[in-house]
């Protein structure tokens, strides 16, 4: 009976802004968050990097990336690999992503999970507690200042942790004044043109306050560019495209931070 009523919620929850309150309630009574910025904390404390591992079918710019995408058995393995949190793209349009993955890759696992997509809108916060999300993704680069307050407020209301995500100064500038959240990513990645610089994150990372945790994104692919951020006191990664390509993407995170 419990299972056809979560069931029930999470359908119902597609519909309306008002029948998302009610499933994000539920979840919130049911299905609790899994503290996602204190799993990074935990892991970075404990000397380990803090490793945000994404489930992600294919991008817009290298288009499919996995043929055999199962997000449970990725999030199985991700976990077995040392992952700290998942990160699993809900966006269909470019990334053919889909909700029912997130709620698959959680149910598979014990980790906390991102919801991956272009927020722009309350009714998309709502809906990521709705189908178990414990984070939220905020893009700087597509939202006003009054935006991100609004959105990282409701966020923290429903009680999921933001990562609040920049590429430039400017961007940053605006996150740093609009959004209370610990935890901020620096996207390697230009998301107008693709280009790709993990010296991005070198050079934001000294006008960012201390008390911000500091999660670089896109591009980590070898040891070495793990041992560059590592020497650079840079501990949070987001990780995708270099575990999407292989069998076995537990098994590379793991060789990746040994
Ligand atoms: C992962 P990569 O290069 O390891 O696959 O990158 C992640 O950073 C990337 O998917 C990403 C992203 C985004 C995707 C970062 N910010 C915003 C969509 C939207």
């Amino acid at each position: 009976v419990a299972r056809k009523y979560e069931e029930i919620v999470e359908r119902k929850a597609r519909t309306s802004l008002e029948n998302l309150e009610i499933a994000a309630a539920a979840a919130n009574a049911h299905n609790p968050v899994r503290g996602f910025a204190s799993a990074l904390r935990r892991n970075i404390s404990q000397g380990k990097a803090g490793v945000i591992a994404e489930v992600k079918k294919a991008s817009p710019s290298k288009g499919v990336l996995r043929e055999h995408f199962s997000p449970k058995d990725i999030a199985v393995s991700y976990e077995k690999g040392g992952a700290a949190c998942l990160s699993v793209l809900t966006d269909k349009d470019f990334f053919q992503g889909h909700e029912d993955f997130l709620v698959e890759a959680r149910s598979a696992c014990s980790l906390p999970v991102i919801r991956k997509d272009f927020i722009v809108d309350p009714y998309q916060v709502m809906e990521a507690r709705a189908i178990g999300a414990d984070c939220i993704l905020l893009i700087a680069a597509c939202l006003s200042g009054k935006e991100l307050k609004e959105l990282d407020q409701m966020a923290r209301d429903l009680s999921m942790d933001v990562l609040v995500e920049v590429h430039n100064k400017a961007e940053l500038d605006l996150a740093l004044e609009n959004t209370e959240t610990e935890l901020l990513g620096i996207n390697n990645r230009d998301l107008h043109t693709f280009d790709l610089s993990l010296q991005t994150t070198f050079e934001l990372m000294n006008h960012v306050p201390k008390d911000r945790l500091i999660v670089t994104e896109s591009g980590i692919h070898t040891r070495d560019d793990v041992a560059a951020m590592r020497e650079n006191d840079i501990h949070a990664f987001l990780v995708g495209e270099a575990f999407m390509r292989v069998d076995n993407p537990g098994e590379k995170l793991a060789e990746l931070f040994k």
